[in-house]
């Protein structure tokens, strides 16, 4: 007995849940902050006055503070106070102590702490790949899938019937369907921290099983999504908007999942979301790969032909499942965003004044041009600044000029609310929706423009504090990111997670949050007061606040990559 005694309790020191526990109240950024950074931890405490850090090897103490607030957070429910200890700047691992007893996690201040996550966030493109098989040195593999062609629905109509070769691309979220709409604001997403970080971008190496790719590592991942979408092309130039089976499938593997699959009818979004990124695809290849490039812009092109021939939503209404279809809809009332991004892009790329023309009179009523985050449905916020960072010579000075002065007032506005909120975020309570992880990574994403095309460093802050938010300092304590961070969610909604028999979630993924339109069974099961920002359960059955998706990935890839080193 007392032999199985020390054999327990020699598992339990030595495992390492007992080596990261914390105290949930103290809330930090589990992988930490850089050197020269604001560094804030959340204290979620009804009474507290000082903190500490402690170096984690040896518990020294090296920092003291006076804990700042309480604010009374609301969109929480928490009371925070702040601890403050940015003038803490010494490289190594700590933990911050309250009360000489509640602990933090461990996290590490240095200038290259997101190295291993923007890797990580990257990486999981490559496993979301549909239509091949997928390996790496993470240990996660599956084999290929979804290799029959599909068959075109009959609400596709046109005299389209018979099957179609629309494989490979990548799965878009914790189900295997591929959907035109949001892979064009994912892949777009890539493509501009491509554009706007060469340097950075360029030198990512993602560990592919292959010899013989050529081109950067992430271009070549983009590339594998782009060569799916030219297959989604109608013949009149429209592009389909989806290809998935009539129901999600279950909790199987891909290569396991041999439901029959269909592709959906034509839609203005997607043609216009196509015609966007294949525009951006044009000029951030051109350098590396000009056939392809050359391949990208005819692809544009054609699309825009199609929109301008029909003038009005694709199908009137915008898409909707069929009676007999329940996969995603990515269903919008409105196109006009997306046909003003795909003008950008082309402008962006080819300078022609059809482009140019449609751009001023399609923005001649917007005021202010920018004050939202770019999401798959509102595309908007996206093309305005894709003009600013554009570089043909005849673009309009004037247009230009006042959507950087809107885009100034707009980071100003989200540097108030950091300040105003508990967990130092830009998040409103309406932000609370499907997805909303991507929303503040959106928002970084307008920063990192605000400070690059308004010239004012000081965004840069405001814009990491995001990552702090979704690496630990939320109200769960915990990391939306699989494999990142000492606890993290464990039960995302992700088909090969669930599915493939091992514990551990697949690498790198974000969950989509708390999510305060509840829209699935667990999250209309939380008590009724439950605050927007705790509408989250990491839970295998919350598609809602769980899953995972390709266009929440794509903006994490975006800052992290931004502020890696
Ligand atoms: O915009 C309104 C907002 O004004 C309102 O306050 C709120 C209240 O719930 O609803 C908001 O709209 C919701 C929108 O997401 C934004 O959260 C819709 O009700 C909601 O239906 C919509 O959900 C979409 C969901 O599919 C269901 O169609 C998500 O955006 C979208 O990311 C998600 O995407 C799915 C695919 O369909 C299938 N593959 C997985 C993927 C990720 O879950
Ligand atoms: O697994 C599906 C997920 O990928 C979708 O985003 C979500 C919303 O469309 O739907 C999930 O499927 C669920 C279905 O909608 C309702 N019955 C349970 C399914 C699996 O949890
Ligand atoms: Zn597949």
């Amino acid at each position: 007995m007392e032999k199985i005694l020390f054999i327990l309790v020699v598992i339990l020191f030595a495992s390492p849940l007992f080596a990261v526990s914390a105290d949930d109240e103290i809330k930090v950024d589990q992988i930490g902050y850089r050197i020269l950074d604001d560094k804030y931890a959340v204290v979620a405490l009804d009474k507290a006055e000082y903190f500490r850090v402690l170096r984690t090897s040896d518990k020294k103490e090296m920092f003291t503070g006076k804990l700042s607030g309480p604010i009374r957070d609301e969109d929480s429910g928490d009371t925070c106070y702040i601890a403050d200890f940015t003038d803490f700047n010494k490289e190594g691992e700590y933990y911050i102590e309250v009360n000489r007893e509640l602990k933090s996690y461990s996290f590490t201040i240095g200038n290259d702490i997101y190295n291993k996550a923007f890797y990580k966030s990257a990486r999981a493109f490559y496993n979301q790949r549909c239509g091949t098989k997928v390996s790496g040195p993470d240990g996660f593999s599956h084999d290929a899938c979804h290799l029959s062609p599909a068959m075109f629905h009959p609400s596709v109509g046109n005299g389209l019937s018979g099957t179609i070769d629309v494989s490979g691309g990548w799965h878009d979220a914790g189900d295997y369907g591929r959907y035109t709409v949001n892979s064009g604001l994912s892949t777009a997403t890539l493509l501009f921290f491509f554009e706007r970080n060469k340097v950075k971008a360029a030198a990512l190496k993602m560990d592919f099983p292959y010899t013989g790719y050529k081109l950067p590592d992430l271009l070549e991942e983009c590339k594998y999504n782009l060569v799916w979408m030219l297959k989604m092309i109608s013949p009149n130039g429209g592009v389909y908007h989806k290809v998935t089976p009539l129901q999600f499938p279950g909790f199987i593997m891909p290569e396991k999942d041999t439901s029959k699959e269909y592709v959906y009818e034509v839609t203005s979004c997607a043609t216009a979301d196509f015609a966007a990124v294949m525009a951006i695809a044009a000029r951030v290849y051109a350098p590396y790969d000009s056939e392809f490039s050359a391949r990208c812009l005819r692809a544009s092109k054609k699309a825009w032909a199609f929109l301008t021939s029909n003038p009005g939503i694709v199908p009137e209404g915008g898409f909707k499942n069929p009676a007999d279809t329940n996969t995603g809809q990515y269903a919008d009332l409105s196109d006009t965003d997306e046909r003003f991004w795909a003008a950008v892009e082309l402008f962006n790329t080819t300078g022609e004044s059809e482009f140019e023309k449609f751009i001023e009179i399609n923005s001649v009523n917007d005021d202010p041009m920018i004050e939202k985050a770019a999401w798959w449905r509102e595309v908007k916020p996206a093309a305005m600044i894709s003009y600013c960072y554009g570089t043909q010579p005849s673009k309009n000075m004037e247009l230009d000029a006042k959507i950087r002065l809107d885009l100034k007032r707009h980071a100003d506005v989200l540097i108030g609310r950091i300040k105003d909120s508990g967990y130092k975020i830009t998040m409103l309570k309406d932000d609370y929706i499907w997805g909303s992880n991507n929303i503040i990574l959106n928002y970084s994403i307008n920063l990192i423009a605000a400070s690059e095309l308004c010239k004012d460093k000081s965004y840069l802050q405001g814009a990491e504090e995001a990552l702090h938010y979704i690496f630990g300092r939320n109200p769960f304590n915990m990391s939306f990111v699989t494999g990142l961070g000492s606890y993290y969610c464990m039960n995302i909604h992700h088909r090969p997670s669930a599915a493939d028999g091992k514990e551990e979630p697949w690498p790198g993924l974000l969950a989509g949050g708390p999510n305060n339109g509840r829209n699935d069974d667990v999250l209309r099961g939380l008590s009724f007061d439950t605050p927007p920002m705790k509408c989250y359960q990491d839970s295998l059955q919350s598609y809602a606040s769980n899953e995972v998706a390709i266009n929440w990935n794509a903006p994490l890839v975006y800052v992290l990559g931004y502020f890696s080193k």
